[in-house]
């Protein structure tokens, strides 16, 4: 556990709704506050989706554009990582083109799977097409792998040249149609990396807490938030983003684990 922790805070998502959780930051405004209660807590990186007035999911460029600048005025020093996986059914072109506002970070989907009822589809085409254009930009993909043949494409990928070490992979596990969040099936995939490589996990639902654990302990990064599960424990909302960050802060405390800055985080993943 020699290098220090990255936590991520996926503070909106595409899925959950106000219905749901009331306090889901969706303006630019409420994203900006998340965000900075979520670096004050220890999160060095945000990953962004954004929404329209109404709540809809959006893969607008200015609505990314407003809540990036949002976000910057509050807390400067926060890692943006926008998402490029958007809402299921979003379009590729849709996809693509907030990456013209040349964020730190993005995220890149490596396959094609079910996503619970939806088919979350990412053509490999289209997958090299985002990578391309987050290589021409310079922006750092996190490579979403949501069950090991997604990793072994990624692997692929760097061979052929697509991708750039060091890659940094994060493990979604938890989504029905993906693996789950069964502890084997972190030791699973942590196994098939070597040396030079940066992995985090991202646990949803009842998942969250138990992987993100298991992380802190087998040396990886984690990411909480609302994107990914919305419960503090069972029955139980959370209050706020920084509520999760808060507890896996205190856990890798305790385990002795340093966290890492935005600052440090940015070294770690060779950001621009
Ligand atoms: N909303 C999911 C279908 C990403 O941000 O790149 C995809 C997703 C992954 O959230
Ligand atoms: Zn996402």
């Amino acid at each position: 556990m020699s290098h220090p922790l990255i936590i991520t805070c996926a503070i909106t998502g595409a899925e959950t709704s106000k219905d749901k959780v009331p306090h889901l930051p969706i303006t630019p405004a409420e994203q900006a506050v998340a965000a900075e209660e979520a670096v004050r807590a220890g999160a060095s990186i945000i990953h962004l989706h954004v929404r329209e007035a109404d709540g809809k999911p959006s893969q607008r460029t200015e609505r990314f554009d407003e809540s990036i600048r949002a976000i910057r005025a509050r807390v400067p020093e926060a890692i943006i990582q926008i998402s490029t996986g958007g809402a299921v059914g979003e379009s590729t072109e849709n996809r693509l083109k907030p990456l013209t506002l040349r964020p730190e970070m993005a995220s890149l989907n490596l396959g094609t799977m079910n996503f619970g009822n939806d088919v979350f589809m990412n053509h490999p085409k289209d997958i090299v097409a985002l990578a391309d254009k987050m290589n021409e930009l310079e922006i750092v993909p996190e490579l979403e792998v949501y069950e090991a043949g997604m990793l072994e494409s990624g692997f692929r990928l760097a061979k052929q040249g697509v991708l750039k070490s060091p890659l940094h992979f994060q493990f979604v596990l938890g989504v029905p149609g993906g693996m789950s969040g069964d502890p084997r099936n972190l030791v699973h995939m942590v196994s098939l990396l070597g040396e030079g490589y940066h992995w985090g996990v991202a646990g949803v639902g009842r998942f969250q807490l138990p992987l993100a654990v298991q992380a802190l302990v087998m040396g990886g990064h984690v990411r909480v938030g609302f994107e990914d599960n919305i419960y503090y424990k069972k029955g139980e909302i959370a209050k706020s983003n920084a509520q999760f960050i808060e507890r896996v802060a205190r856990i890798a405390n305790e385990l002795g684990r340093e966290i890492a800055t935005p600052a440090v985080a940015r070294k770690l993943l060779g950001l621009r």
